[in-house]
């Protein structure tokens, strides 16, 4: 494992990054952007190694993905000896037990005990893609519920999803049609319980679509790049309520909250919501590309026999990775890790708040934390992009790896890998403690 120590032997980027910047400005596309031009060489426990020699500190995890740690022990030993065995024969000409086991494990931990099955994919816009396939087959109805603030991905139809314009959709229209966005709970800013969020959504759904023309209803349990909000207690619930009551297929979308991250193996198991389908991806497979949906068995089976694939849907070498980043996930019991990684989160927030009252609302679930940066405004808190940026910068010239989101752009979010060790976590806060105090 990778010396866990936070190192910087030169400013960061470095010269030997800023070199390879010239090069990818040469041959990488504009559109794909890069936030912290570190290049990376090596990763692991809460660590990335960069071609100049410094280490830096991990809260992003790629983005939620990293969830068991880079290069988690079980992981590189199963994608090892996969990747000497076979890499490739597609599921759907030649099956290999990989994938069946995968499917298998899903049934056991995504919530609920009813009969599921489930199907592979490569990312999580193919996994909210194919969710509303089925549920679209299996209901026989065309219109899809979605919230403000979502973030589903950035195929066409998960575009049409997607609530954020930039950088998401400019440009890239039209959009696939039948997408309707209700209002989500967001504590914060309305202040609503649960309950009359749930009635808002639920009147604002019936009149302008109808229930019964619902196919599904597709949420993120914790908003995820929306600015990860909390829906209130008693949201989820009485927004499944309506759905069992009408027919209308509950699509939770665990991709970013799933596998541990929010201290339960999916954020729904928080209020004991069980969704028709489930969407994973990101933290599934340790860093490998593999997505799925899981739901209820009947519902899955109401798709005709090839209806449902991809080349590379459950590749081998993905499934024997998420094979270990399951079994990473139950040895060390990484659910609870997320829970106690959280409570240090919390406190530590909670701390600087009490010196920066730029910090409006602190939130969010396990190892998925974030803070939203707002001034008072005439109406009420007003977004603070500029200070989130100038946080997220002085973090990473400072050696930790840090990320923004919400719908303003004014959110800084923590997602630590669960690998990320006590005293690197605590440094880590430090280093953003120090942001708030030299950025204004
Ligand atoms: N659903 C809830 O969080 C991916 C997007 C990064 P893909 N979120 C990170 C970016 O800017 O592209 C995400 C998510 C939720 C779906 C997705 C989409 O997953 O694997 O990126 O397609």
């Amino acid at each position: 494992m990778i010396e866990q120590k936070r190192h910087l032997v030169t400013e960061i980027p470095g010269p030997a990054s800023r070199a390879r910047l010239d090069r990818k400005k040469t041959f990488v596309a504009d559109g794909v952007g890069t936030m912290l031009p570190v290049f990376v060489t090596e990763a692991g426990g809460g660590i990335l190694r960069d071609v100049d020699g410094n280490s830096l500190i991990d809260l992003g995890s790629g983005i939620a993905v990293t969830t068991v740690g880079n290069s988690a022990p079980a992981v590189v030993c199963n994608v090892q000896r996969q990747v000497e065995a076979f890499t490739h024969t597609c599921f759907m000409i030649t099956p290999y037990d990989g994938y069946v086991d995968v499917c298998e494990q899903l049934a056991e931990l995504t919530p609920g005990d009813h009969a599921k099955k489930s199907a592979l994919f490569n990312s999580g816009a193919e996994a909210v893609e194919n969710a509303v396939k089925i549920a679209r087959v299996a209901t026989g109805r065309d219109a899809v519920a979605v919230f403000d603030h979502a973030y589903h991905g950035r195929t066409n139809l998960t575009m049409a999803m997607t609530a954020k314009n930039m950088p998401y959709k400019q440009g890239f229209g039209p959009f696939a049609g039948e997408v309707y966005r209700a209002p989500v709970s967001y504590p914060f800013r309305d202040g609503l319980t649960g309950e009359q969020a749930a009635a808002r959504a639920i009147d604002h759904l019936d009149k302008q679509v109808g229930a019964g023309n619902l196919a599904c209803l597709a949420i993120e349990p914790i908003l995820g790049e929306g600015g990860f909000v909390v829906p209130a207690p008693g949201f989820l619930p009485a927004l499944a309520e309506w759905c069992r009551a009408h027919g209308i297929v509950l699509v939770a979308d665990e991709i970013q909250s799933g596998f541990c991250r929010t201290g339960d193996w999916f954020a729904c198991d928080d209020e004991g919501v069980v969704p028709d389908l489930v969407t994973t991806a990101k933290g599934i497979a340790g860093g490998l590309p593999l997505a799925a949906v899981t739901g209820r068995a009947e519902l899955m089976d109401s798709v005709h026999t090839g209806g449902l694939g991809g080349t590379y849907g459950g590749n081998p070498v993905a499934c024997a990775a998420a094979l270990g980043a399951i079994e990473e996930m139950r040895t060390h019991d990484l659910a609870a890790r997320a829970r106690g990684i959280g409570a240090t989160m919390r406190s530590r927030l909670a701390a600087l708040a009490q010196d920066h009252p730029v910090i409006a609302d602190i939130r969010g679930r396990g190892a998925m934390m974030a803070i939203e940066l707002c001034t008072p405004g005439p109406d009420g808190p007003e977004p603070d992009a500029a200070r989130a940026a100038a946080v997220n910068a002085a973090c990473h010239r400072n050696g930790v790896v840090t990320l923004t989101c919400g719908t303003w752009g004014n959110v800084f979010r923590f997602l630590p890998p669960l690998s990320i060790p006590d005293d690197l976590l605590q440094e880590a806060f430090d280093v953003v403690a120090e942001a708030f105090a030299t950025t204004a």
